[in-house]
């Protein structure tokens, strides 16, 4: 038995469905996961010895690849001074002046420890910031597993038909309002049906949780227009997104100015780290200052500090986006002739270095149209390019990542895999 498996069999024995997040087990592929032990660049090795070119990239973070000097020398600094102390460090203060420096629309920040806490904080803000209730959300959208945001959310949820977890009161899931993306007339007819009692809209700018895909030109630029006029707060949850779309995320790229913006992932260099931030007069609400508490043992943790800021600072130093354009550019060229040349005109939407093939004809703008995508197809699809050594996401709901460690010759190797992958997949 391969040596995953007999892992797999072992996990499963004492951790639920043998995963630590269920969008790792390959629930719904026919086969379990592999366990990797090492990982350098854009590749990874598993424990039978099999290397794979990850598109994957511990689901964001690795943009410079695996395990890159600059975050590996950064951590080896930091940690003979100690791993923590619940007490202000300096490295907490470059932190926060990168990011603010970097995000005009963040006057201050606080770290947390996840995507998840950064985005349960700033939905609390919201609502403490304007005593209102309601938040609305985005069918599709992930933001973590908070319970007011589980309502038909995205990523692992999705995968596994549980967009509406069970576990969350109907009262919580109450207050939060679903509404289709991409659909600003939507938004108009919540406002007009719940005056003065929306305290926020909280959105992925451009959506990785079912599959990425794009706003309609206009959307977000109305989503700011509305939630300005209204008093809402706008947060724009960029933990996928920040400083990966463009050297300041989605921000950066269209100019459009949150109220609060979360963060996570590249943030940390592949350590736990998450962040919310924005407006002053928002962000003073915050305890100690003001009356909405948040608080975290590990927030801020030194050496994860370190890992992040030397991930972010070598990003800024060295143009690293032009790049990911670069080698993002190349895949597409290679997707379209594919699926050109074997006469399936699959969607596939691509920014920088952020991609996603959907198993559908229809253009993908929403949950619906991303729901069209034939998963039987995707099954086949992925089982195949992991045979020939290519690690996509393992859901069709997911976003996959470039990294700056990708090579041309990495690049021409997966479209390689993805021509025999789609003819398999075409074929069954
Ligand atoms: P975490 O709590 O998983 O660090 O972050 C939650 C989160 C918040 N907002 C967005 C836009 C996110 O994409 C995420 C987490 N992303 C998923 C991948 N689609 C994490 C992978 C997993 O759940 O294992």
């Amino acid at each position: 038995m391969p040596i995953s498996e007999e892992l797999f069999e072992r996990a499963c024995r004492v951790i639920p469905g043998g995963v630590n997040s269920p969008v790792r087990a390959f629930r719904r592929l026919g086969r379990a996961p592999f366990f990797v032990t090492r990982a350098a660049g854009a590749h990874l090795w598993d424990e039978d010895g099999r290397e794979y070119i990850d598109y994957v990239g511990t689901w964001g973070p690795a943009i410079l690849g695996h395990a890159p000097e600059c975050v590996i020398s950064a951590v080896q600094q930091m940690v003979p001074a100690g791993l923590g102390y619940g007490i202000p460090t300096r490295v907490e203060v470059d932190m926060a002046e990168h990011l603010c420096r970097v995000l005009p629309c963040m006057d201050k920040v606080r770290m947390t420890n996840s995507g998840t806490e950064a985005t349960m904080s700033a939905v609390r803000l919201a609502r403490g910031f304007t005593g209102r209730p309601y938040i609305i959300k985005f069918a599709g959208c992930y933001h973590g597993h908070v319970d007011s945001l589980l309502v038909s959310a995205g990523s692992g949820a999705l995968t596994h038909g549980e967009p509406d977890s069970a576990g969350i009161p109907a009262e919580f899931a109450s207050l939060t309002i679903v509404l289709p993306y991409n659909d600003s007339a939507a938004v108009e007819q919540a406002f007009r049906r719940y005056p003065g009692q929306i305290a926020g809209v909280i959105v992925e700018p451009y959506p990785g949780n079912a599959g990425f895909y794009l706003p309609k030109p206009g959307y977000l630029e109305q989503l700011r227009e509305i939630t300005a006029r209204e008093g809402a707060v706008l947060i724009f949850d960029e933990v996928m997104t920040g400083f990966r779309i463009s050297p300041s995320g989605v921000i950066g790229k269209t100019g459009i100015t949150p109220d609060l913006v979360t963060l996570g992932k590249v943030i940390g260099g592949g350590l736990p780290v998450g962040a919310f931030g924005g407006r002053r007069d928002i962000m003073d609400c915050l305890s100690p200052l003001g009356p909405v508490y948040q608080a975290g043992t590990l927030s801020g943790n030194p050496v994860a500090m370190a890992a992040g800021l030397a991930q972010l600072r070598y990003l800024e130093q060295h143009r690293c986006h032009d790049r990911l354009e670069s080698l993002g550019a190349r895949l597409e060229e290679g997707v379209r002739a594919a699926l050109h040349d074997l006469q399936l005109p699959l969607t596939f939407k691509r920014s920088g270095s952020m991609f996603c093939l959907f198993f559908t004809t229809q253009d993908v703008f929403d949950l619906d149209s991303a729901m069209t995508a034939d998963f039987g197809m995707f099954r086949r699809y992925f089982l195949s390019m992991l045979d020939q050594g290519v690690y996509v996401a393992p859901s069709p709901y997911e976003t996959g990542f470039l990294s700056t460690a990708h090579t041309e010759a990495d690049v021409d190797a997966t479209v390689q895999a993805m021509r025999t992958a789609l003819q398999a997949a075409k074929e069954a």
